[in-house]
C-alpha cells in the first residue's frame, strides 16, 4: 500500500503574497508632476523645494560632464548616476549635517552634497588618495566598492552614534544586487537587534551590472527583506523626489527617537552603463524598458510640479546648469594641479607608526622621489 503524502498545513503562496501586500509603493508625485497623495506630502518650504530641484539638475550636469571627462581620459573610475537623482539627492536632502553617510560607488553625489569638494570627488575617480580623505566636518566614508560591505559598517557607525548620545543617524546605500549579499543581512540584523539609528537604502535600479533583479531573489519586494530582522521596510517610487524625501525623513525621525533602523527600497533606473569601464547595456536591457523608465524621469516630473507652483523656470534652470559647468571646470583644473601621489604619500597615510621594515623602504623611496 502506497504511503499517503502529507499535506502541508500552510499555503506558501498565500504567505508570500500576504507579505508583499504590506509593501505598496509610496508615490506622491505621478509622472505628470501631479500630487496624488496629499496626505504624505512632506512639509518643505518653497525655498527647500527649489533647492532640491537645483541639486538634482546640478547632479545631472555633473553626470554628463563626468562621462565626457572619462571619455577624454581625464577621469578614472566612474559609475553613471542619471535617472537616480530623486533616489540619491532627495534621500540625502532629508538628512542633517551631523548624520553619517556610508555610500556605495555610485553614490558620489550624496557625498558632494554632504560637503565633499568636487575636486576631491574627481581625485577619488582618479584613484588619488586625497579623494578618500574626508574633510573634518564631513561625516562620511569614501564610497564602498565591495558590494554590501557598507551595510555592516553602517550598523556599527549607527551604534556608535547611539552610544555617544548623538541625535544623528547613519545612512547607507546599496543596490538591488547588494541586497543579495550576506553583509546586507548581517548589517540590518545587527542594527535591528541594537535599535541602532541607521537608514538602509536599497536603490533598486533593476540590474546588478547585467543581472536583472528578478534573478536576484524570489522575494516580491526588497523592502520586505527587513521584516525578518524586525525592521520596518518601505518601498518608494525612486523617481519621485517627494516620496523618497518623505520616507527618509520619517525613517530619520524614528531613528533619532530611539525606535531603530528602517529599510527603504527605491524603485529607480540608471540610464547609462553600469560604469564607464566598458559594459554595453544594450546587451542586457531592451530599448522599450529604457523608454518606459525615461518617461518616469525624476527631473521632468519635479520640474512640472515646481512650474505649476510658479517656482521654476527655464531661466533658473539655465543658471544652475551654467554654475555646475563653471564649478566642474574649476574643480577639474584643481585636480589637474594636485601633485601626483607618491609611494611615500601612501606609506604616510597608512600608518600612525610605521613598522621598522617599512621605515627602511620609506627612506629609500624618499631619496628616489627627491631626484
Ligand atoms: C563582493 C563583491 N562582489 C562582486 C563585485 C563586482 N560588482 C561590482 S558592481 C556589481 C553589481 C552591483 O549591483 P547593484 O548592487 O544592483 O548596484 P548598482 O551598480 O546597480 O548601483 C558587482 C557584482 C564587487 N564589487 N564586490
Ligand atoms: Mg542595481
Amino acid at each position: 500500500m502506497a504511503a499517503k503524502t502529507k499535506k502541508a498545513t500552510f499555503d506558501l503562496n498565500k504567505q508570500l503574497e500576504a507579505v508583499a501586500e504590506q509593501y505598496p509603493t509610496l508615490q506622491i508625485l505621478n509622472e505628470e508632476g501631479e500630487v496624488v497623495n496629499e496626505a504624505a506630502m512632506p512639509a518643505l518650504s518653497d525655498d527647500q523645494l527649489k533647492e532640491l530641484m537645483r541639486r538634482m539638475v546640478y547632479t545631472r550636469i555633473l553626470d554628463q560632464r563626468s562621462i565626457s571627462l572619462n571619455r577624454q581620459g581625464r577621469l578614472g573610475f566612474y559609475a553613471p548616476t542619471a535617472g537616480q537623482e530623486a533616489s540619491q539627492i532627495a534621500s540625502h536632502f532629508a538628512l542633517e549635517k551631523e548624520d553619517f553617510v556610508l555610500p556605495g560607488y555610485r553614490d558620489v553625489p550624496q557625498l558632494i552634497w554632504h560637503g565633499l569638494p568636487l575636486t576631491q570627488a574627481f581625485l577619488f575617480s582618479r584613484g588619488h588618495f586625497k579623494g578618500n580623505q574626508m574633510p573634518a566636518d564631513v561625516n562620511a566614508v569614501s564610497p564602498q566598492i565591495i558590494i554590501g560591505a557598507q551595510y555592516i559598517q553602517a550598523a556599527g557607525v549607527a551604534l556608535g552614534l547611539k552610544k555617544r548620545g548623538k541625535k544623528a543617524v547613519a545612512i547607507t546605500y546599496t543596490g538591488d544586487g547588494g541586497a543579495s549579499q550576506g553583509d546586507f543581512y548581517e548589517g540590518i540584523n545587527f542594527a535591528g537587534a541594537f535599535k541602532a539609528p541607521a537608514i538602509f537604502v536599497i536603490q533598486n535600479n533593476r540590474f546588478a551590472i547585467s543581472t536583472p533583479v528578478e534573478k536576484q531573489s524570489a522575494a516580491k519586494t526588497i523592502a520586505q527583506k527587513g521584516i525578518a530582522a524586525g525592521l520596518p521596510g518601505i518601498q518608494v517610487d525612486g523617481m519621485d523626489a517627494l516620496a523618497v524625501y518623505a520616507a527618509v525623513k520619517e525613517a530619520r525621525e524614528r531613528a533619532i527617537n530611539g525606535e531603530g533602523p528602517t529599510v527603504i527600497e527605491t524603485l529607480t533606473y540608471r540610464y547609462g552603463p553600469h560604469t564607464m569601464a566598458g559594459d554595453d547595456p544594450t546587451r542586457y536591457r531592451t530599448a522599450d524598458l529604457d523608454t518606459e523608465w525615461e518617461k518616469k524621469d525624476p527631473l521632468v516630473r519635479f520640474r512640472k510640479f515646481l512650474e505649476g507652483k510658479g517656482l521654476w523656470s527655464e531661466e533658473i534652470e539655465n543658471e544652475v546648469i551654467e554654475q555646475a559647468k563653471e564649478d566642474i571646470k574649476q574643480a577639474i583644473k584643481e585636480a589637474d594641479d594636485t601633485p601626483k601621489q607618491t609611494v611615500t604619500d601612501l606609506m604616510e597615510i597608512m600608518y600612525e607608526e610605521m613598522p621598522f621594515n617599512l621605515k627602511e623602504q620609506y627612506e629609500i623611496y624618499k631619496e628616489k622621489e627627491s631626484k
